[in-house]
């Protein structure tokens, strides 16, 4: 007491301990579970959902916000206007490492979109695929080594003596951007089947290198079933490599009577894939039948559960299999739509342009005719807005640019691209 010093030290020692908690405090509020997310400051929806239609069923979500989540405005001042045009059924694009797109015509060819959305002339030499109905040329996927290999991988509908399958290939972009050169198939979705519809056929890398493959059921009822079937790779994501084969670390490697590229099942047809920029974790969107579209946090060797569970119908009304939308051993979607939006295209935002959209998921909708936004926290969806309404167009695939603006593509003849950016 007498010490005015020890005193004034005292003082010292209290602040700075102050100080520290005040600092931790604020530390954890950008990650108060620790989860290495720092989503804890995203805004939640305030606003009504956005749909506001009925839905075809009378099924519950198994969790609050599986469905009809609030409504959100994004609030940067943005611009939308149309990129690119004079596409036909355009379906897949991607970067390539100078900021241009590729994107891929149904009919068979590809085309490079430049950055001030110029749109280059067909590039050929890709192989026969089968353009009835749902089928075409589908995704494509640049090589994360591009700039030093050219090399670049697509799916399409294969034609066989036994029916169609989704299958990927690759080729080399000529010097001259003309063509693709040594176009090889390197993978095949069996059996092949009878139908037109329901290919899947996103195209995504992991971090090592390997791509994943989304193939659809093929939507006949004879078909569905192997989308439970683990001999069978419709209805599935595989993981293969730049070659073909099943990648390293796949879940069913060394099983009997099982496809070892196989890394989930019991999808539908999932026409979107993407992986999350925080967690490297793989995310899909998958068409449900009428009502049940699905957004999932897809993980190694798990079963999604279609046909068995579903918050679906059939499109007559009828129940879909026992009309069960829970089972033990079967995962839930993180979020589903009914009515339906067709989700096809889907990717993760994580570019500064707009920065309220960092880690949201956006999904180009085709029946939807509008861009879907989700906002996520801890991998839940907790707001949801829809982008491009005026545009009254089916979207089929959305890109985020290497300039950190959203791409978004229609779908149909004399299709477009737009452009959201600051
Ligand atoms: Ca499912």
């Amino acid at each position: 007491m007498k010490n005015p010093f020890l005193k004034k030290q005292n003082i010292f020692v209290y602040l700075s301990v102050l100080f520290l908690a005040l600092t931790q405090l604020s530390c954890n509020n950008d990650d108060n579970n620790n989860d290495g997310d720092d989503d804890d400051d995203v805004p939640v929806g305030t606003l009504p959902p956005v749909e506001t239609k009925p839905a075809n069923s009378t099924y519950a979500p198994a969790f609050k916000g599986q469905t009809r989540i609030a409504g959100i405005k994004t609030e940067t001042a943005y611009t939308s206007k149309v990129f690119a045009e004079g596409l036909t059924n355009p379906w897949g694009m991607d970067n390539l490492p100078d900021g241009r797109i590729i994107v891929t015509q149904k009919a068979g060819t590809m085309r490079i979109v430049t950055q001030s959305g110029t749109v280059g002339a067909a590039i050929t030499g890709i192989l026969p695929v089968n353009n009835a109905e749902q089928g075409g040329l589908l995704d494509v996927a640049v090589d994360p080594a591009f700039a030093t290999n050219r090399m670049i991988y697509w799916s399409y509908a294969f034609q066989g003596s036994g029916g169609t399958a989704t299958a990927v290939a690759k080729g080399k972009l000529s010097a001259d951007e003309t063509k693709i050169e040594g176009a090889v198939t390197i993978y095949k979705a069996i059996p092949e089947f009878n139908s037109a519809k329901h290919y899947g056929s996103r195209l995504v890398w992991d971090a090592q290198g390997n791509l994943f493959v989304s193939t659809g059921e093929r939507s006949e009822l004879e078909s569905r079933p192997l989308a439970q079937k683990l001999d069978a790779a419709l209805g599935k994501i595989v993981r293969i490599t730049k070659n073909g084969e099943p990648a390293a670390g796949n879940p069913f490697i060394g099983q009997t009577g099982v496809l070892p590229e196989i890394y989930s099942y019991g999808h539908r047809n999932p026409q979107g894939l993407a992986i999350h920029p925080v967690t490297g974790e793989l995310w899909e969107s998958e068409h449900g039948p009428l009502g049940g579209d699905e957004i999932n946090r897809v993980a190694a060797g798990k079963n999604y559960g279609w046909p068995t569970i579903t918050y679906g119908l059939e499109y007559s009304g009828a129940k879909i299999g026992d009309g069960i939308t829970t089972k033990s051993g079967m995962e839930q979607p993180v979020y589903y739509w009914d009515p339906v939006v067709s989700p096809s295209g889907i990717t993760f935002y994580s570019g500064n342009l707009i920065p309220e959209w960092k880690n949201n998921l956006f999904a180009a909708a085709l029946s939807g005719q509008h861009v879907v936004r989700l906002v996520l926290k801890d991998n839940v969806v907790v707001a949801e807005e829809r982008l491009l309404t005026a545009a009254n167009s089916r979207f089929r695939d959305v890109l985020e640019g290497k300039d950190g603006a959203l791409y978004a593509v229609t779908d149909g003849a004399n299709a477009k691209i737009y452009k959201i950016a600051k």
